[in-house]
């Protein structure tokens, strides 16, 4: 990437110091970074400490065999124990472990207690089905307590869960479900999305029908509307489960036993089956969720707002803060039903202290206006969170002065699947953060930018992010294909031993890291590289503009050129004059290489289930072609908005 094109991000300027009480009491101060330097694995020893061990390890981490690490060799834990029975044993059973708020404003309080009763229950229910520790078990559930039930009585009885986002088709679920063989499926009746009952279980039936692997679907009952029935593979959860004994002894597993498998898309291919085992990731989740949310189990309420479908909800919903005795909310629907402000109502309700959301869900709450936030008492809020894009400079800003009051602190957080737990992010109280920048890898984490020969770039330089030291929650490799783990993350940087994250990244003056998107996503303008995070991050600094997704489409001349599809924040008027200073704005902050080609003003942008704007998409749209596979979608109208609304460009 050519230094001058990206100037834009490293011309922000605004410094935000920690707050001197969060300061003063944090949970990790700056030593940490000095100790996890000097002594890596004795650092990551002392975390793997904070949980519950049932045999101690013999060594830290077995790295003889690249890139399959083993961490905590020969040690022994169990992960739902150390979620949930520990602290009931340590005298905390009633706290509340999850608020649970369903979309219609139906509410359920579960404690840690509670919590041990339902898991206990379930995984004697699993037992009984058949589920023996090694079987794999697909679970296509939405956001509801069970959920977390299901996957904790997984990892109880050492059955790696395989979870399956609720809007995937049956088709997703089917091919996830033959590449892990799972044997049972749990599922729902249906759940409340957008003031109506989503209906699953006919997807999942068809799934079912369609997997050979599969001996038994397992059914909650969360709306109570009628489905279809299979009397000889269907079982009632409520009917099973609720005969079950409250009472279940946990066996402790071995380190490295598979904990879940979860599948990422990618942009090409069958999915891959991401695998993790239970020691490092647990210690990995738990630390970083310590860490970077300075989570205080007696005062705080904890509430990430994913789907935990995604990574974010398996590690900073489920694992992480369990493991830490968090007490969270748990929220079933979209942040607009009934109303814009639910959000904030949930947040004013159960007193949030501590939230972790995504810049698309940011960029649409500026797109609604400031005024609904407003409406709200978010005075309980003390630290904010971010993850899933680049987070860009005025939406950081927008959430700190709309969201936290100007006064938290943004934690924004880069991770992966892959990664398993956060990796690079500021710490809350050490930090002087940066709008748009993840800054450094937290402690006892390593990462770098390289060039494309994989040698360091110097402070200023950017390039590709590299993790060049193996982490605890690392993953282990992709379910049954070891020769497509090395090609897809080792054999980039194979000589060096690094792992290619597959993102573009800066390294600031200070050796910040600005991470910059996919680096399948970055364009080249008459031979400039120019990553679509600084272009989209220039129109989202003009005060017009809520959010944008910038994209290369072939160009004769200058062989790439940019087009813009930007949504406007609430009120603003959309015509020629507009579109201009929009390209103006652009060619200001980042130079007349960058300025957009085209600009599209839309309603709506492709998005994943997970929020991730899919650029591929709109690429075909400005190359006015058919549309590719387009299954992992929300919305699949949104593409016809928009491809109705362009011009073609021929
Ligand atoms: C946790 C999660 C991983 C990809 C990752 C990167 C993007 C995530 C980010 C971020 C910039 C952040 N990403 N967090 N980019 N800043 N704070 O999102 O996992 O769904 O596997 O996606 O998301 O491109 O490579 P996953």
């Amino acid at each position: 990437m050519s230094n001058e094109t990206l100037s834009n991000l490293l011309n922000e300027e605004r410094r935000f110091e920690p707050p001197a009480q969060l300061a003063a009491a944090a949970n990790v101060t700056a030593d940490a970074y000095a100790r996890a330097d000097e002594d890596r694995l004795a650092f990551w020893e002392a975390q793997a400490n904070r949980l519950s061990w049932a045999q101690p390890w013999n060594e830290v981490l077995d790295w003889s065999n690249p890139p399959f690490a083993k961490w905590f060799t020969g040690g022994k834990l169990n992960a739902a124990y150390n979620c949930v029975d520990r602290h009931v044993e340590a005298g905390y059973g009633d706290q509340v472990a999850i608020h649970f708020e369903g979309e219609p404003g139906d509410t359920r309080t579960i404690t840690y207690a509670d919590l041990q009763r339902e898991v206990s229950k379930a995984a004697n229910a699993l037992t009984e089905l058949g589920v023996r520790t090694g079987d794999r078990v697909a679970i296509y559930m939405p956001m509801v307590p069970e959920t977390v039930f299901a996957m904790l009585a997984c990892a109880r009885i050492g059955a790696p869960h395989s979870v399956c986002f609720a809007a995937f088709s049956a088709e997703a679920l089917r091919t996830r479900i033959e590449d892990a063989s799972a044997k049972l499926l749990i599922t729902v009746d249906g759940y409340n999305r957008r003031g109506a009952v989503a209906n699953l279980k006919p997807n999942a039936d068809a799934a079912a029908d369609g997997a050979t692997t599969i001996e038994k679907v397992l059914v909650v009952r969360r709306t109570g509307h009628e489905v279809p029935w299979n009397a000889d593979r269907d079982v009632w959860w409520h009917e099973l489960v609720d005969r079950q004994s409250d009472q279940h002894t946990p066996e402790a597993f071995d380190a490295e036993h598979p904990l879940f498998i979860l599948y990422t898309s990618g942009t090409t291919g069958k999915p891959k089956g991401i695998l993790h085992t239970t020691g490092g990731y647990l210690t990995q989740v738990a630390y970083t969720h310590h860490a970077v949310f300075d989570l205080k189990p007696e005062t705080d309420v904890f509430w990430c707002t994913a789907d935990v479908g995604w990574v974010t909800g398996h590690s900073y919903i489920v694992y992480g803060p369990l493991a830490n005795r968090a007490t969270q909310v748990m929220y079933e629907g979209t942040p607009d039903t009934p109303h814009q402000g639910r959000f904030w109502e949930n947040i004013q309700k159960y007193k949030v202290s501590i939230l972790y959301t995504a810049p698309t869900a940011i960029r649409m709450f500026m797109k609604w206006g400031d005024d609904i936030p407003a409406k709200f008492d978010l005075s309980s809020l003390r630290l904010l969170g971010s993850v899933g894009e680049p987070i860009n400079p005025e939406a950081w800003i927008w959430y700190r002065q709309n969201i936290g009051a100007g006064r938290t602190p943004i934690v924004d957080t880069w991770w992966q699947t892959e990664t398993g737990g956060i990796m690079i992010s500021p710490l809350p109280g050490v930090t002087t953060t940066k709008p748009g920048s993840a800054m450094r890898p937290l402690p006892g984490i390593s990462a770098n930018v390289v060039d494309k020969d994989g040698d360091i770039v110097p402070n200023g330089g950017g390039g590709f992010l590299v993790l060049d030291k193996p982490w605890p929650s690392m993953l282990r490799g992709i379910w049954g294909d070891a020769d497509r783990y090395r090609d897809t993350y080792w054999s980039r940087f194979a000589e060096q031993g690094y792992y290619f994250a597959g993102d573009g990244a800066k390294k600031d003056n200070d050796g910040d890291l600005w991470l910059l998107g996919r680096v399948d996503d970055i364009m080249l303008v008459a031979g400039h590289n120019i990553s679509t995070t600084e272009v989209e991050s220039a129109l989202v600094s003009h005060p017009a503009v809520a959010e944008a997704a910038v994209v290369g489409a072939k160009d004769e001349t200058t062989g790439q050129r940019i087009v813009a599809f930007v949504i406007l924040r609430g009120g603003q008027v959309e015509d020629a004059a507009l579109d201009s200073a929009l390209k103006d704005h652009v060619s200001k902050e980042i130079g007349p290489i960058a300025k957009p080609k085209q600009i599209q003003f839309v309603a709506e942008l492709p998005k994943t289930r997970s929020g991730k704007i899919m650029r591929r998409l709109l690429k075909d749209v400005a190359e006015d072609r058919a549309l590719g596979d387009t299954t992992t979608l929300t919305d699949a109208s949104v593409m016809d908005l928009i491809a109705s609304k362009l011009p073609h460009a021929g």
